[in-house]
């Protein structure tokens, strides 16, 4: 079903190479994993990511339940097949997606009513049917039903909805029965620490086969998640994966790597992508500006991806200005190899015992 193995840990930090095993597919970690909402990562192909190296890829429940509907899905004999990618696959549990996109909301501990945001039309989800739902899936990995509160919130909201996520996880928990699915773990708490210990004391108590940090990369100040990481990964079993869940900025990929954390996912890639926007080694820079208009050289001269061996900032932002869709293509493409090729160069680090030059040099560069 799922096997996790440490096979190196860097000496002066939480950082470590592993290496992980699901139904479909065998990768080492740390993973960047890019996010493909509605069974597909926008704008690319299977191919595209088989080239680039991706690994595992993120689905969202919530959006697939409400179209084109689990039983769809599970009738073209699930999401690898209907979407044809033949590697793993995460499905998020809807958790995050029902309180950041949909509108007149009521929780209660049996579950979320909400207002679907494509028709208006009214949803009950809860932990049992959300587990129905990701077993039709048949994704690699499943998530538990979660509550991820919002930042800032109060003490007594944030305990709230840990307590929730326990009732859930647990409720998940009996419900999963997919042998060849793993389900992972949500832990919750917002910024305070209290609330932190409690929740991972609470789900590894459940004895998942993964965890996931979620709760983070919701507005506070990175210093708060940095610190949140520090705390988090020292609650969590060593010997089992970690995920930080919607982040991927590539500076908070490594220092997450740095606080123990093995997977990662984020739309931060494609969503900039979309917007002309692109990552280089020194930085993020905006390809539609005119700056841009005579520079032919590649969207970063130390990638050695296809649009970058192929393409300039002039053409990519020609195609911009021209409002041409391959220009969200070529971004997104570089993108998602830029933070693919960031996650190779750090396990190569870390296999070679060098993890901290590793990250000396990164932010030397790289200037968020
Ligand atoms: N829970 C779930 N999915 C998520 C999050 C969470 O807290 C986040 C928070 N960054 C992103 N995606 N289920
Ligand atoms: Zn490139």
């Amino acid at each position: 079903m799922l096997k996790f193995k440490v096979i190196k840990k860097d000496a002066s930090s939480g950082a470590r190479l592993g290496e992980l095993e699901t139904a479909h597919w065998k990768c080492k970690t740390p993973i960047f994993m890019p996010v493909g909402t509605q069974a597909t990562v926008k704008t690319l192909t299977p191919e595209d990511l088989y080239e680039i190296g991706a690994d595992i890829i993120l689905s969202n429940t919530y959006h697939l339940y409400l179209r084109p509907g689990a039983d769809l899905v599970e009738k073209a004999g699930g999401l690898h097949k209907f979407m044809n990618w033949k590697r793993g696959i995460l499905t998020d549990s809807g958790g995050f997606q029902v309180f950041s996109l949909s509108k007149l909301r009521k929780i209660t501990d049996e579950g979320v009513y909400f207002n679907s945001h494509i028709d208006g039309s009214r949803h009950f989800l809860t932990p049992q049917k959300v587990m129905e739902i990701e077993q039709k899936l048949g994704a690699d990995i499943a998530m538990c039903f979660d509550e991820c509160a919002p930042y800032p919130c109060t003490y007594e909201y944030a305990k709230e909805a840990l307590r929730r996520t326990s009732l859930w996880a647990k409720i998940c928990r009996e419900h999963h029965k997919r042998e060849d699915q793993a389900l992972f773990g949500i832990v919750q708490g917002s910024i305070f620490d209290d609330l932190r210990r409690k929740s991972a004391e609470d789900i590894v108590a459940l004895d998942f086969p993964g965890y996931a940090v979620g709760g983070l990369s919701v507005g506070e100040p990175k210093s708060e998640m940095y610190r949140i990481l520090e705390l988090t990964h020292t609650l969590l079993p060593e010997d089992k994966p970690r995920y930080l869940m919607g982040v991927g900025a590539p500076e908070d990929l490594v220092e997450g790597v740095k606080r123990g954390i093995d997977m990662f996912d984020c739309v931060l890639p494609t969503r900039l992508a979309r917007h002309g926007t692109a990552f280089t080694h020194q930085g993020r820079i905006t390809v539609r500006n005119a700056g841009f208009a005579e520079d032919f050289s590649p969207v970063d001269p130390w990638c050695d991806c296809y649009v970058c061996k192929n393409y300039s900032r002039a053409y990519i932002r020609h195609l911009i200005k021209a409002e041409e869709i391959l220009a969200s293509r070529l971004l997104s493409y570089h993108n998602i190899y830029f933070l693919t090729s960031l996650m190779a160069k750090i396990r190569q680090a870390l296999a070679e015992g060098r993890f901290g030059e590793f990250y000396d040099n990164f932010f030397r560069q790289y200037k968020p």
